[in-house]
């Protein structure tokens, strides 16, 4: 996360940091996640570049090197069917061996659309660096709030293949998510207050640069959150 602040112990229950398996603190952070069920870390089909055996998800800690919370293995990955070299459509579960003791965030439903009306602010959450080309990624979970882009404001992301069907935009100046926060979810409050996720980060021409702002899988989008649930209903069938 470029910009933003460190986000305080407890504030954000539903991320999981997904990991190259045996390491430790944010070493081997290779992308964020969030918890959506039981046994269901939701993230960008782009993270899932290593076998199951390689990775491990560790939830329940907003500082990585301390230590509690629980770290988990994979049974399996699902990838979204209409992912493609582009970006389109990256969203990816993967199931854990074990059930997460991690609260879940909410999914949106129709309603949940207005969230992703331009000016609507969001808040992104992750263990990426804090800058663009940065090295150093914080062992604390950072947080910043993005406003969405309008169609003409992400228009320049057009040259890196955006597709307005199933991504949208989001900025902030001097904030944005960032390399290795790929995967980690977007979120906003509805008006009764309850925290949903809109969207999953994914890809961006650098990061906090003016006029890019930074892209996000739609799950409102269709195709996208149908794919999401019937993944779960299908249950351990689901993923290889
Ligand atoms: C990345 O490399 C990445 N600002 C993720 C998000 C953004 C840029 C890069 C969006 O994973």
């Amino acid at each position: 996360i470029v910009g933003g602040e460190d986000a305080k112990k407890g504030e954000f229950p539903f991320m999981a940091s997904i990991q190259r398996a045996g390491s430790s603190g944010s070493e081997g952070q290779i992308c964020g996640g969030s918890v959506v069920g039981k046994r269901w870390i939701l993230t960008a089909a782009h993270c899932t570049v290593f076998s199951k055996k390689q990775v491990q998800v560790v939830v329940g800690r907003t500082d990585l090197s301390a230590k509690g919370g629980q770290v988990l293995r994979v049974s399996g990955f699902a990838v979204h069917p209409d992912y493609d070299d582009t970006g389109s459509s990256d969203v990816a579960l993967w199931r854990t061996k074990k059930r997460i003791k991690a609260p879940r965030i909410a999914l949106p439903k129709a309603a949940d659309d207005a969230l992703e009306a331009a000016g609507t602010v969001l808040t992104v959450a992750g263990w990426g660096v804090e800058s663009s080309g940065g090295s150093e990624a914080p062992e604390n979970l950072k947080k910043v709030d993005v406003s969405v882009s309008s169609d003409l404001e992400c228009i320049t992301n057009l040259l890196l293949g955006f597709n307005a069907d199933t991504e949208f935009c989001a900025s902030e100046l001097g904030g944005d998510s960032c390399q290795g926060d790929s995967g980690g979810p977007i979120f906003g409050t509805r008006e009764s207050g309850k925290v949903v996720q809109v969207g999953v980060v994914s890809y961006g021409l650098g990061c906090a640069v003016p006029l890019f702002p930074g892209v996000y899988a739609e799950l409102n989008a269709p195709g996208i959150i149908d794919w999401v649930r019937a993944t779960m209903r299908a249950g351990k069938k689901a993923g290889s």
